[in-house]
């Protein structure tokens, strides 16, 4: 946990944000895998841990933004949880820990509620994101599921958004930790992936490392040597000589901050020639994503600028053609980069995405195009200094898509389908580093874990 004033701070800013009414923010709950007592691992709700720091199940708080009171609802342990579970601190030690001045039970918190309801006050929560959150709010509320999902507060998303966007020194400190976790494991990656070892096994060393660091994966880690399969989760293939292996993993910080790096390693130690024109070209897009990075600029012109690059590359290894500019307009480069360039990072991989991705990033500005790839862009907005945000260029090869679109014949003028043919099984290549906007431009976070390919190679070599 941060000090108690973080927190204090933190709420003052959202009561004054939000203005009037009562803010209603609920924790997670233990949830049953296959019968109650048999859980999934704990994770905190993100806006409720930001605010309240209480990395526990089974509490909610209540902030009154007419009078400033403040409410934590929690469970007090009974006898038998002492007894099952062993004894835990009570609920006055975290109000105290997170400085709010009056704790109590749900029961509490819902005569409160009522009493609201009874005004003109509005209650303000944000969207829940689990069936549990939406039922705890009806019965609170005494509002059928439906309604429930129909009054979430844009006045409060907007308010979490604004704050929770900008990470202070001690959040990026926490953002740095998880990353220095993720240099590890990848050392650790880059050691033991060679021809022979199945995905995983592989992945099984990741878990140990993540397990033994007292870290958790931040989201489902994908190892695979079919990068071209966006989100492949299957482990199920052994690396052989001449495959590439991409690994997307992100772990979490003590205070439950999250990293998210992409690195394609080639398992044999070493790029074949073609790998190695395609690796480069992604290098090249991840920097001239970043090169624009600064305080002010919107983040879709760093997309551009790398599916620019994506285009140019493609076009000098002759599987794209035209004019790079008119290719990128038409989105041409969507066949190769069919994602956006990266999103925001913080308590949640996808920063906030709970919240609704167009809060996050977009605002009046900015309005989400609906062309193929830019589409999928989920941070478009002007950067911030204090933003930390992902820049992951990929370039594919999609046997399914190069082949619709090729039956269609579309945007043909841009892309060389011919020479493509050569490439349906070459997969797909990410990187992906975390990085922070300052005042001066931006900071590489993830910096250290190696990417170059004289680096790769070079680290790879050291493999026993
Ligand atoms: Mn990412």
């Amino acid at each position: 946990m941060f000090a108690t004033t973080i927190y204090k701070n933190r709420r003052a800013q959202l009561i004054s944000m939000v203005g009037q009414g009562v803010i209603v923010l609920l924790g997670n709950d233990l949830v049953g895998m296959n019968y109650l007592d048999n859980t999934y691992p704990f994770r905190q709700d993100s806006s409720f841990l930001y605010f309240c720091g209480v990395n526990r199940p089974g509490f909610a708080v209540l902030l009154d933004c007419n009078t400033g009171e403040e409410f934590l609802a929690g469970p007090e342990q009974t006898l038998s949880e002492v007894i099952w579970s062993g004894p835990r601190p009570s609920l006055a030690h975290w109000a105290q820990k997170s400085g709010l001045a009056h704790w109590g039970s749900f029961d509490q918190l819902a005569h409160t509620l009522n009493q609201v309801q009874a005004t003109t006050r509005p209650v303000h929560y944000l969207p829940p994101y689990r069936g549990e959150h939406v039922l705890k709010l009806a019965s609170l509320l005494g509002l059928g599921p439906a309604e429930v999902e129909k009054n979430i507060s844009v006045p409060l998303i907007k308010a979490v958004v604004a704050l929770r966007s900008v990470k202070t020194g001690a959040e990026v400190h926490e953002i740095r930790q998880a990353i220095a976790l993720s240099q590890q494991l990848y050392a650790l990656l880059m050691t033991h992936c060679q021809p022979g070892i199945t995905e995983q096994e592989l992945y099984g060393r990741l878990q140990g490392f993540v397990l033994a660091q007292g870290s958790q994966e931040a989201f489902p880690t994908i190892l695979t040597r079919r990068g071209q399969v966006l989100h492949n989760h299957t482990r199920d293939q052994v690396l052989a000589q001449g495959d590439l292996l991409l690994v997307d993993s992100g772990v979490c910080s003590k205070g439950g901050y999250s990293s998210d790096i992409t690195r394609t390693l080639p398992v044999s130690g070493t790029f074949s020639s073609r790998q190695q024109d395609i690796y480069e070209v992604v290098l090249a897009a991840q920097a001239a994503g970043c090169a624009k990075i600064a305080p002010g600029v919107p983040f879709v012109d760093c997309h551009l600028a790398a599916a620019r690059t994506v285009t140019q590359g493609l076009k000098d290894l002759g599987l794209m053609h035209g004019d790079p500019d008119d290719a990128v307009r038409a989105g041409a480069h969507a066949l190769f980069f069919p994602h956006g360039l990266g999103h925001m990072l913080g308590l949640d991989t996808h920063d906030m995405e709970n919240l609704g991705e167009d809060y996050v990033g977009y605002d009046q500005t900015f309005k989400r195009s609906s062309q193929f790839g830019l589409a999928g862009l989920r941070l478009a907005r002007q950067l911030q200094s204090g933003f930390v945000v992902t820049v992951e260029p990929g370039i594919y090869f999609i046997p399914a898509l190069i082949t619709q679109w090729q039956a269609e014949k579309k945007l043909d003028a841009f892309i060389h389908y011919q020479a493509l043919e050569d490439y349906m099984d070459f997969g797909g290549i990410r990187i992906e580093d975390d990085i922070l906007v300052t005042e001066q431009g931006f900071e590489n976070l993830s910096h250290n874990i190696p990417k170059n390919i004289t680096e790769l190679c070079g680290a790879m070599g050291q493999r026993s």
